[in-house]
């Protein structure tokens, strides 16, 4: 008999209005702190505009939080600055002056709808707001920067806090038309696996693969394996990327049956300007498919926050909302060198 296909994933979408959109442009304008030279009075200012946010998008912002409905949501049309500087070419960390693009409190009020903005020590200088185009350098890295296909993931998994959500803002959708972000609700496709499947996948026997490795298992370095499925004060966690290995056949099998199943229920989306799409790390897993970077200042533009609903308390606070990535030691030291530095000027 055949196999039947998945359902394939759902996404909510809000559409604003042209008034909705102008309307919000105008309550967020006096929100002029910059993001990148301190975080927390730029937050501060965001959230004394509390009715900035369209209704529209707090409440389904406020569905996605509650589970209600998709794990992932759509909004468009949402304001983009009239005179967008061109895409950088190197990392933003690298730039020679820092400024706020105008998008980050759009892409803030958001966020900040969801849970706490947070990010990673280690990664974009210590940026919250996190600046994603191509950089050529990248191009091969399993990296948001590449031009490789962005295999499908749950953003930063195997960490003590991972992401609850993730929003993505489109500023300069790809001009090529060919970029088209992947999203897959894996937490559905758990659902249809049997109890003798699920159980393979709670072993801790996936790993990347690295050349700085906890393990060298048949002259392959890897990084500490990790169970896929696993639970965290009674709850069901899925976390998968598609470079993940299996250290046994057995492992082997039933994780490429679930990339298999996962990737059959994709749907894709090509991001345009003024889109922000918000996901909840939790139930979908995202990637993106290969592009063709012109790195001439055309190219396609994101901004990402990454949202924790935990506490940020003294356990995992190193400096207010950066939390350390303890994985961090065990990246490949190409992709490593990618997160931290800046890359060469080109
Ligand atoms: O480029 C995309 O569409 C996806 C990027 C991504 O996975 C990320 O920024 O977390
Ligand atoms: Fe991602």
């Amino acid at each position: 008999m055949p196999e039947s296909r998945e359902p394939l994933t759902d996404i909510s979408v809000v559409e604003l209005s042209d008034e909705e959109r102008e309307l919000f442009r105008s309550e967020i304008t006096p929100v002029t702190a910059n993001p990148y030279q301190a975080f927390d009075p730029f937050i501060d200012q965001v959230r004394e505009r509390p009715r900035a946010l369209p209704e529209r998008m707090r409440s389904a912002l406020a569905d996605l939080r509650a589970a209600r409905g998709p794990g992932a949501l759509l909004v468009r049309n949402l304001p983009i600055p009239h005179d967008l500087p061109p895409t950088p070419r190197r990392s933003f960390a690298a730039l020679p002056e820092i400024r706020a693009v105008g998008t980050e409190a759009v892409l803030a009020c958001a966020a900040d709808a969801l849970g706490e903005p947070f990010s990673y020590l280690e990664w974009d200088s210590g940026h919250l707001v996190h600046n994603k185009y191509p950089i050529q350098a990248h191009r091969d890295l399993q990296f948001g920067s590449n031009a490789v296909e962005f295999l499908l993931h749950t953003e930063t998994p195997f960490r003590d806090v991972s992401p609850d959500y993730l929003a993505l803002l489109c500023l300069r959708a790809d001009p090529t038309g060919r970029a088209k972000t992947r999203v897959a609700d894996i937490r559905r496709v758990v659902g249809t696996l049997s109890e003798a499947e699920i159980a393979v996948l709670a072993r801790p026997r996936y790993a990347f693969e690295t050349d700085n490795p906890v393990v060298v298992l048949d002259g392959r370095g890897l990084t500490e394996p990790q169970p896929i499925i696993s639970e965290r004060d009674g709850t069901r966690v899925i976390e998968y990327v598609g470079d993940l290995v299996a250290t046994d056949a057995e492992s082997q099998r039933a994780l490429d049956d679930l990339g298999r199943r996962v990737l059959a229920t994709a749907v894709d989306i090509a991001l345009e300007r003024g889109d922000l799409l918000v996901l909840d790390n939790g139930r979908v897993v995202h990637g993106r498919n290969a592009i063709v970077p012109a790195y001439d200042g055309t190219d396609r533009w994101l901004q990402r926050m990454l949202v924790t609903t935990r506490l940020l308390d003294g356990t995992h606070r190193a400096e207010g909302r950066l939390v350390s990535d303890r994985r961090y030691a065990n990246y490949p030291t190409d992709y490593r060198q990618a997160l931290r530095q800046p890359a060469a000027r080109s």
